[in-house]
């Protein structure tokens, strides 16, 4: 049995187009993504699917800085004040405190927006729109709902959160991501009575956010499977050599990936990672849960196929540990339901 918490607030975060690829394309990260999933997991019947309590923001300050969230909870105010464009669906900064050192840029939080918009983003792939931060909140009281029920004792729990949110930062934006959903997650779980909690993150990109956000902290283990950084966005995180810092030594594990990865090769590393967290002695596990390691997701480059969901998914079930499993990205939408489904029958079978 595996419940899901599911809020129909995803919707209200409903981007029209995003910068790749140099250009302004149709954006991937949408609405029906998370319908797909939805209506996957209510017909395999694995469990009741529940909304998310009220947003405990004393959390969510643990691993985000007030004033970034408080940039995200105002922003569409802001823009309105500033005599914007009410009617536009998309926004994007395009200014960044970045380069340079003390005789260059200066990392400074302006009076306008824009600069505003800089300081707290790190790329322009990520559309803001009037819903945002609706959505990202309640993705947000997503994952910490399925926490506080594994904290209680559930053996574990699917958030099936949108907008997704491993590469949100401390204090900015990128990646799709606003509010790094499987960092609050695992201070929910940390705030619930467990010692230690291990983040595994198989989304196809680093998790960049969520790497930042626990580098320097020995309570928290952040492993990722991804592509190899050399290659892929987010390109200046992910590299082998990030292993922590201070307390934090030795809690950062990357293993990066090359490009057309496929089931074989893949399943090796995951099984290194697993490996190592039952080293570190997890009390619980939260699995930043990407579909787009799909061999036909648009913008990725690993190979597993639809079977190789089922063998992923067993092999995080028999980690045997407290699990809450949070949904990332996977752009592939009319597969994801297959996706999704195989991975989490996977895991219950394997228990
Ligand atoms: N040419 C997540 O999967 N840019 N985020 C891709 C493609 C950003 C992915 C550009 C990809 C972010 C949660
Ligand atoms: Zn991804």
């Amino acid at each position: 049995m595996m419940r899901t918490v599911f809020s129909p607030d995803h919707s209200l975060h409903d981007p029209q187009v995003e910068m790749a690829d140099g250009k302004l394309v149709p954006a991937v990260e949408i609405p029906r993504r998370a319908q797909m999933v939805l209506e996957a997991v209510r017909e395999a019947k694995f469990g009741d699917i529940i909304a998310p309590d009220g947003l405990d923001l004393g959390c969510i300050e643990q691993v985000h800085s007030p004033d970034y969230v408080q940039f995200l909870e105002s922003f569409w105010q802001r823009w309105l004040e500033a005599g914007r464009d009410a009617d536009v669906t998309d926004t994007f900064p395009f200014i960044w405190p970045a380069q340079g050192g003390p005789s260059g840029l200066r990392k400074i939080r302006t009076r306008h927006l824009d600069g505003l918009m800089g300081y707290y983003s790190f790329d322009a792939g990520t559309p803001m729109g009037p819903g945002t931060w609706a959505a990202a909140s309640a993705s947000a009281s997503v994952a910490q709902t399925a926490a506080r029920m594994v904290a209680g004792g559930e053996r574990q729990a699917f958030a099936l959160c949108r907008p997704p949110g491993h590469h949100a930062m401390p204090d900015a934006y990128g990646g799709y991501c606003f509010l790094n959903n499987a960092a609050i997650a695992a201070q929910t779980l940390r705030n619930g009575g467990a010692q230690k909690v291990a983040v595994l993150d198989v989304d196809y990109h680093h998790g960049n956010g969520t790497q930042a956000i626990f580098y320097d902290r020995d309570d928290v283990f952040f492993v990722s499977l991804h592509a190899d950084p050399m290659d892929e966005y987010p390109y200046f995180l992910g590299h082998g050599d990030e292993t922590g810092a201070g307390a934090g030594q030795g809690f950062n594990l990357n293993l990066p990936l090359p490009p057309g990865t496929r089931w074989e090769d893949y399943a090796q590393a995951l099984a290194s990672a697993l490996a190592r967290i039952e080293a570190f002695g997890a009390d619980a596990l939260v699995i930043s849960l990407g579909l787009d390691i799909y061999e036909r997701d648009p913008i990725s480059q690993f190979k597993l196929t639809h079977d190789d969901f089922t063998g992923l998914g067993a092999m995080l079930g028999a980690a045997n540990l407290p699990t809450v499993v949070v949904f990332e990205g996977g752009y592939a939408v009319d597969a994801l339901a297959v996706n999704a489904v195989n991975t989490l029958t996977g895991f219950l079978d394997n228990r």
